[in-house]
């Protein structure tokens, strides 16, 4: 097992001292020696990529002795343990997480002075993880970093992309997507697990058995081969794994008559098949191919993560006495990550029914005993349905089991719950429409789940009163909340060395680090003035190192002494990059109104907007276009660009958010209220002593709360007005701001070059639709959002006032540590507990 002394090795044999030295000489050689003796590079060359190999590679040997133990002792003290079950994980970069977590870094960066490298640069050298399109599998990555801390026996389990989220050029056109090669060398965080295979039917048929039980046979197998990616704690020597699945076909799959009579392409069809499964993260999906290769995705995950789930059940209890079925549930759970993996569910029904023998019954208490399901959103177009015809033709046998568990729920609605009848239609698993029929794969994760949850507390309060309301009724205790997190690692002791030991010098201990409630502590000096003068020197220190990153990426200077506005997430209509682009656009026109002396008086502001636009979504990459067009004009016009500076930041990803991050003091969360389920960023910025403008939505809401109202600039309509926003607007009650008309009517004029942008500005004109008639309230907001921004610039004119606040930001963010909400997703829903490692 893992390859472990006292797992298959004999007794007799020593095991091999690792050397795992601390002081930086013996760090020094380790790094030499693989260097020297991992055969990645020709030798005699030591420039800081194959010194960041070669450190990454020194470092991989302290995690594998760690990882060992670990597994070690989680075999012998055979706790129930958690399986996180994503489509996405956003890893970002690992080594100064690494080294950070393991507390080294001090000794790294000396081993490394004296091989001639700097540690700065050479953690540059990485490149990003990016397994992951946004907020989803961020937090799917700070869940494992907060799991190995708290000492959790948890796994995550995903799929090895061949190429992970695309890179993002920006070129005269807007948009451009380039394949991210993360893999072009090689990742030595992984390890590949020879041993660890399992095959994976698509297609086929099922057979009958004259016993009535049924199998499914037939169709094209591959295999899933195991790739294990280390995920060190903080200060402790668990370390679990990402455990991530690569498909193969099988050797005999490869057809050597065919290859040796020419026909190469034909002779290795099913290859190129099988590597097509794991290709990209999120194929696009507008053609049928594209859907097909999608759900195959899904089910190659779900499908080789419950074999290796059941094969460790089964091995862990061998020769501890017998063991039963019905105990699974207190040894595993599984928590599904959104409806992404939801045919874990029916494929854990199958595999016990129609491989292990047990009955419908029994293998429906086990599933829906193990099995967790997290919403991660209300928006309707994001709710999964897939086509019945697809599902019946790549997985007749999981379709089966669908259908019967529909079934088997209308039944109990129909005998129990006669009042819900009429709305059984919307709550069934299946949506039989004629015109298209499909499996609706929430509904399937509310029925089969023991427990559902939002991931903010309104969130979870609209998931009550209207999406899963008719559900509520039934099973009022299956629904719950638990507010996301952020790993305080990452996000602030790693990314903001300087803010760190602030923190640290003045609650006199670095507990906060893993206790970030005790941040709250700094509340009380929130107005000193020696507090703020720290405070306010590292931020300049990371407002700097900002400045020069803008310029390395973009060419653009920009000015340390201005305000730093931030807004980075994905571009979607609903988070509203546009509002902040319209008022950009307006506050722009009003500068050029006015007289050099006025001008003076203004707050200079450098607003930088970040994203990427998914491929195929139009309105999105306008919106990119639009924010690169206005910056083109507003930087070199040179009667205002000493006072507004507008740039785009290109590939924004995990690295880049770390550089952002710390260096911003004002960021924009801006959704349409009731439409951003949670929100990760505005954690992370607030943890970094940025302020935020927003509304309420999301954790926005639990956010303000937390830091309390006066320093949170906070604006537009409420979830609860929104509908009636939307009718009053249908009916023609809408009155729009004159200074909103005035800068859609700025961009129509043609002051940003000879793009179209009328398609985009139409969308917020009309009365009604979904993309017309304005459906995101940006007409609704935009002059409470002005207003807020004026509140914005006349506070940071108060320098005092703004540092206080910034204070305030950071001792109230406590509340919103990963590792809150994993210690709550263990204890209510997951029913485990901590198993250190001695
Ligand atoms: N989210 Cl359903 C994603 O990033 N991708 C998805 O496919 C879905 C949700 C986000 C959501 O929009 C944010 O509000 C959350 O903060 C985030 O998930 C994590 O819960």
């Amino acid at each position: 097992v893992n390859g472990t002394a006292g797992s298959g090795i004999p007794e007799n044999v020593p095991p091999v001292s690792c050397p795992l030295a601390d002081e930086p000489t013996e760090i020094a050689s380790n790094i030499s020696f693989h260097a020297k003796y991992s055969p990645h590079f020709s030798p005699f060359k030591f420039e800081p990529e194959q010194a960041y190999f070669s450190t990454a590679e020194s470092v991989r040997d302290r995690l594998i002795q760690q990882w060992n133990e670990t597994y070690l002792h989680y075999h012998k003290t055979d706790p129930k343990q958690t399986y996180y079950l994503s489509m996405e994980y956003l890893q970002g970069r690992a080594l100064t997480n690494a080294i950070g977590n393991l507390e080294i870094q001090g000794a790294y960066a000396d081993a490394l002075n004296k091989l001639g490298h700097d540690l700065e640069e050479i953690v540059e050298q990485e490149k990003d993880a990016a397994l992951g399109n946004g907020g989803l599998g961020r937090l799917a990555s700070c869940f494992l970093d907060s799991m190995a801390t708290l000492n959790l026996p948890a796994w995550g389990y995903g799929l090895r992309y061949r190429y992970g989220l695309f890179k993002q050029r920006i070129t005269k056109d807007g948009q451009e997507e380039l394949a991210e090669d993360w893999l072009e060398k090689f990742s030595p965080w992984e390890i590949v697990r020879h041993d660890v295979t399992f095959p994976i039917r698509f297609f086929g048929h099922v057979e009958v058995h004259p016993s009535g039980s049924r199998k499914w046979v037939g169709g094209e197998l591959v295999q899933a081969l195991a790739y294990d990616v280390p995920i060190p704690g903080y200060k402790t020597k668990n370390t679990n794994s990402l455990r991530l699945w690569e498909a193969k076909a099988c050797a005999e799959d490869f057809n050597l008559f065919q290859f040796n009579d020419g026909q190469y392409e034909s002779a290795g069809q099913l290859h190129s098949r099988a590597q097509q499964i794991c290709a990209v993260l999120y194929p696009g999906d507008a053609t049928e191919s594209g859907k097909l290769l999608r759900l195959k995705q899904q089910f190659f995950l779900c499908s080789a993560s419950l074999q290796d789930i059941i094969f460790r059940f089964k091995e862990r209890k061998d020769g501890k006495g017998s063991w039963q079925w019905s105990d699974f549930p207190s040894k595993v759970a599984v928590q599904l990550n959104d409806t992404h993996p939801t045919l874990a569910i029916p494929e854990l029904m199958r595999l016990l029914m129609d491989e292990e023998g047990l009955g419908w019954d029994e293998a429906w208490d086990v599933t829906t005993r193990t099995v967790a399901y997290t919403n991660h959103t209300v928006l309707p177009e994001a709710l999964e349905k897939w086509s019945q015809a697809v599902m019946w033709k790549l997985l007749p046998r999981h379709m089966e089991i669908i259908e019967e568990i529909d079934k088997r729920f209308m039944a109990v609605v129909h005998t129990s719950r006669t009042d819900l009848e009429s709305k059984l239609p919307s709550m069934r698993i299946l949506d039989n429409n004629p015109q298209k029929p499909v499996v609706r794969m929430a509904n399937l994760c509310v029925v089969s789940s023991h427990t559902v949850n939002g991931v903010a507390q309104l969130h979870s309060d609209i998931l009550k009163s209207e999406l899963f309301a008719d559900y509520v009724s039934i099973w009022p205790k299956k629904f719950q909340n638990k507010t996301n997190g952020i790993t305080p690692r990452r996000w602030l002791r790693f990314c903001s060395p300087e803010l760190s030991s602030i923190i640290t010098k003045w609650l006199k201990t670095d507990q906060w680090v893993t206790n970030l409630d005790l941040l709250a502590g700094l509340c009380k000096f929130a107005d000193n003035e020696d507090l703020q003068n720290e405070w306010a020197s590292a931020k300049m220190a990371n407002k700097q190192r900002l400045a020069q990153y803008i310029f390395r990426v973009t060419g653009e200077s920009i000015d340390p002494n201005s305000l730093f506005d931030i807004q980075v997430k994905r571009i979607h209509e609903y988070k509203r990059q546009l509002l902040n682009i319209l008022g950009v656009i307006y506050r722009y026109k009003k500068l050029k109104g006015m007289s050099p002396e006025e001008r003076r008086k203004t707050t200079p502001r450098t607003v930088m907007i970040g994203g990427k636009a998914f491929a195929t979504y139009t309105n999105a990459k306008r919106i990119v276009k639009l924010v690169n067009d206005v910056g083109d004009v507003v930087n070199t016009d040179p009667e205002v660009n000493d006072y507004l500076k507008v740039v785009f930041v290109p590939n924004y990803n995990v690295s880049a958010a770390e550089m952002l991050i710390p260096g911003s003091e004002l960021s924009q969360h801006i959704s349409t209220a009731g439409m951003e389920a949670s929100g990760t960023s505005n954690m992370k910025f607030a943890l970094n002593g940025c302020l935020i403008i927003g509304t309420l939505d999301g954790a926005n809401v639990e956010i303000r709360e937390e830091i309390g109202e006066d320093n949170f600039f906070l604006f537009g309509a409420t979830a609860d007005e929104v509908p009636q926003l939307r009718k009053d607007r249908e009916n023609g009650l809408f009155k729009p701001d004159p200074r909103f008309e005035e800068a859609k009517q700025y961009v129509r004029s043609g002051a940003f070059g000879s793009y179209d942008y009328n398609p985009l500005l139409d969308s917020l004109e009309g009365n009604s639709g979904y993309g017309r008639g304005d459906y995101f309230l940006v007409g609704h907001d935009f002059p409470s959002y002005m207003d807020a921004q004026a509140r914005v610039d006349e506070a940071y004119k108060d320098r005092k006032r703004w540092l206080k606040m910034s204070i305030m930001s950071t001792a109230g963010s406590g509340k919103f540590s990963s590792d809150r909400t994993i210690a709550q997703y263990a204890k209510e829903i997951w029913n485990i507990e901590e198993c250190r490692v001695p």
